[in-house]
């Protein structure tokens, strides 16, 4: 409402006093508008799904929120938003739109400070033109607080669920190494303030899931381009803006070969970031597609990985390669406290797949055919999904 052009209307107040059940999506354009989204969705007893840019603007572990949406988002939030009478969008352009409202399931009102994407994705009954924080200030007072928070619960309930089993597949009990056990470590062990950048590969699905945003922790990846190798420029950017924060790069083998000189970058300038390689020798995330469209994996895998330890010792920082769950924490640790530029190198569990939070029955009949079609590997891929059933039946 910058512009003045648009305002809270009745309009707005029927339909988010009227839904009986309201979700949230919130984007990047919602992360300086915590306390307005937290108080909107407590109003309006609805669960915030957050884009992936958006993951900072709400803490993961808060109550109201279902975490992220898409493929690698969460099942409680794939189910609200199909499941919603009202979307309230605040400063996403959330391009998947497989992953929104069915068409005339839901109505929505959209918070966006660029006039042009109002309507963009889906259509907006009401669409508010403004700042995603002033905005929900002045709507707060115009909402009527839901006494029917059953949506909302429904979604808590499921959410329970969901954190366990992602809990489960942070196991360190598995050798290689857990993707999600390397993650998990990084977020227990780095701090409130932390900012975490991150490749676009299975490891933002890790990130996602497994990097907790707490306190003013913030998270940063190539959201609309989503191209490789960005973590480690990023992390540097971030370290040279805010010094006193603790910057980590969680990258991919394929994306950190591309731009590996940029380690020289960082020991040059002396800035103390932490960069945390995914290491499962392949291009992981375009096996999955691969798979995932039926065919078998080719030309993602290599015989052998970079060391990149050994790299960034090369280039005068502390690099350490780990290999063994029982090792990581320690490396982890060491790599922080570090006063200078520091590499972990985890050798990781490459038949890990980044599963959607709802599998679609065209996926799985993909990745059946892509077996049957001759996919290298299938046992160690078979062992890992009967495995991660295991644990989570056990956690
Ligand atoms: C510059 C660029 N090239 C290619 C792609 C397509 N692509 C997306 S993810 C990916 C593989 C990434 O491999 P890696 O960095 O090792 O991460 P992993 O998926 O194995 O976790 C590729 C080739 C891209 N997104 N950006």
């Amino acid at each position: 409402m910058a512009d003045g052009r648009s305002g809270p209307h009745p309009g707005d107040r029927a339909d988010l006093n009227h839904g009986t059940k309201v979700a949230m999506l919130v984007g990047a354009g919602a992360l300086g508008a915590r306390e307005e989204v937290l108080a909107t969705a407590e109003t309006l007893a609805s669960p915030i799904i957050k884009t992936l840019p958006g993951k900072a603007a709400v803490p993961d572990d808060h109550p109201l929120t279902t975490g992220g949406l898409g493929l690698l988002g969460t099942k409680p939030s794939e189910a609200a938003v199909h499941e919603c009478d009202t979307l309230l969008m605040v400063g996403t352009n959330f391009p998947y739109t497989a992953h929104l409202p069915e068409p005339g399931q839901a109505r929505t009102v959209q918070i966006d400070n660029d006039p042009v994407r109002a309507g963009n994705r889906m259509p907006t009954e009401v669409p508010l033109v403004g700042d995603a924080a002033e905005t929900l200030r002045a709507l707060l007072p115009l909402l009527e607080g839901k006494t029917d928070r059953g949506f909302l619960e429904q979604a808590q309930e499921a959410m329970a669920a969901w954190r366990e089993d992602m809990e489960a597949l942070e196991s360190p009990d598995r050798a290689p190494i857990q993707p999600q056990y390397l993650m998990a470590v990084v977020d227990r062990l780095a701090g409130d303030d932390a900012i975490l950048t991150c490749d676009s590969g299975t490891i933002a699905t890790w990130a996602a899931r497994h990097w907790r945003i707490r306190g003013d922790r913030r998270f940063y990846l190539s959201g609309n381009l989503a191209t490789m190798a960005c973590g480690l420029p990023y992390a540097i950017a971030a370290q040279w803006a805010l010094p006193g924060r603790q910057c980590i790069a969680f990258v991919g083998d394929g994306g950190l070969a591309m731009l590996m000189a940029e380690l020289d970058t960082a020991v040059r300038y002396d800035l103390p970031i932490t960069v945390v390689v995914d290491n499962n020798a392949s291009l992981g995330q375009i096996e999955w597609e691969q798979v995932v469209l039926g065919y078998p994996e080719y030309g993602v895998r290599y015989d052998r990985s970079i060391d990149f330890a050994q790299v960034a010792r090369a280039c005068g920082a502390f690099g350490v390669r780990v290999e063994k769950a029982g090792d990581l924490e320690a490396a982890v640790r060491a790599a922080l406290d570090h006063p200078g530029p520091a590499l972990v190198d985890c050798v990781v569990n490459p038949h890990e797949p980044p599963l959607p939070g709802k599998i679609e029955f065209k996926q799985a009949k993909g990745f059946a055919e892509a077996f049957l079609r001759g996919q290298p590997d299938k046992l160690a891929t078979a062992r890992t999904l009967i495995k991660d059933q295991v644990d989570k039946l056990r956690g």
